[in-house]
């Protein structure tokens, strides 16, 4: 059966870097809104201008917007088989399009619980090591707001299809527990 997962969680939760190594696993395409409006921003793109400054504000891009860029990466061939979604849907509006567009579109829903202080800690090392416009401390801080706003409710428009998984640790002990919860469902 196609895998049709999404990856929801706080910002640095660890979505991005679990979805990298699930997708390999499962030998699905890894779909990241995030990298992908990163990647038109680093292009200067007409797309890339008109989301920098929202992303810079750690707020979210919108519905529109991110809605047409996931339909049509998903129309790609290689997400016929299954698909690993990683920041998106984000809010119940790209939740309800994603279900116009796409019959039984998320099956099930890796939700990662990492405790706030402990986000703020990654991310701001991530700051650190890879300079990231988002990831200072005023906008990380924003960004979570969103997340708890905008975000959270998806938990429960998703409901029983959600396993929720433990976050702390080491990446390693957490794509394990990821990958015993996938095969338990
Ligand atoms: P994203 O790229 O999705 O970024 P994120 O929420 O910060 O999560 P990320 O994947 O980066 O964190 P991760 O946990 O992997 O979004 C960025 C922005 O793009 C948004 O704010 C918004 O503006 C826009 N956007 C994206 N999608 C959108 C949508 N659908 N609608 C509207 N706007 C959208 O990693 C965090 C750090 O933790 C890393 O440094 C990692 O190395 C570290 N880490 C991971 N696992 C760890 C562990 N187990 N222990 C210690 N550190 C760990």
């Amino acid at each position: 059966m196609a895998r049709r997962i999404l990856l929801l969680g706080p910002p640095g939760a660890g979505k991005g870097t679990q979805a990298t190594l699930l997708a390999n696993a499962l030998h699905v395409p890894h779909i990241s809104t995030g990298d992908m409006l990163r990647s038109a921003v680093a292009d200067g793109s007409d797309l890339g201008r008109r989301v920098e400054s929202i992303m810079a504000a750690g707020e979210l891009v919108s519905d529109d917007l991110v809605v047409a860029i996931v339909d049509e990466r998903l129309s790609k061939d290689d997400a016929r088989c299954g698909y690993l979604l990683d920041g998106f849907p984000r809010t119940i509006g790209q939740a309800e399009a994603l279900n116009d567009s796409v019959v039984d579109a998320i099956g099930t829903v890796v939700l990662l619980d990492v405790p706030t202080e402990e986000v703020v800690q990654r991310l701001l090392k991530r700051a650190e090591d890879e300079g990231r416009s988002d990831d200072n401390e005023e906008t990380i801080r924003r960004r979570l707001e969103v997340y708890d706003a905008d975000t959270a409710p998806l938990v429960d428009f998703y409901g029983n299809v959600v396993l929720t998984i433990n976050g702390m640790g080491t990446v390693d002990e957490v794509l394990s527990r990821i990958m015993i919860s996938l095969a338990r469902s």
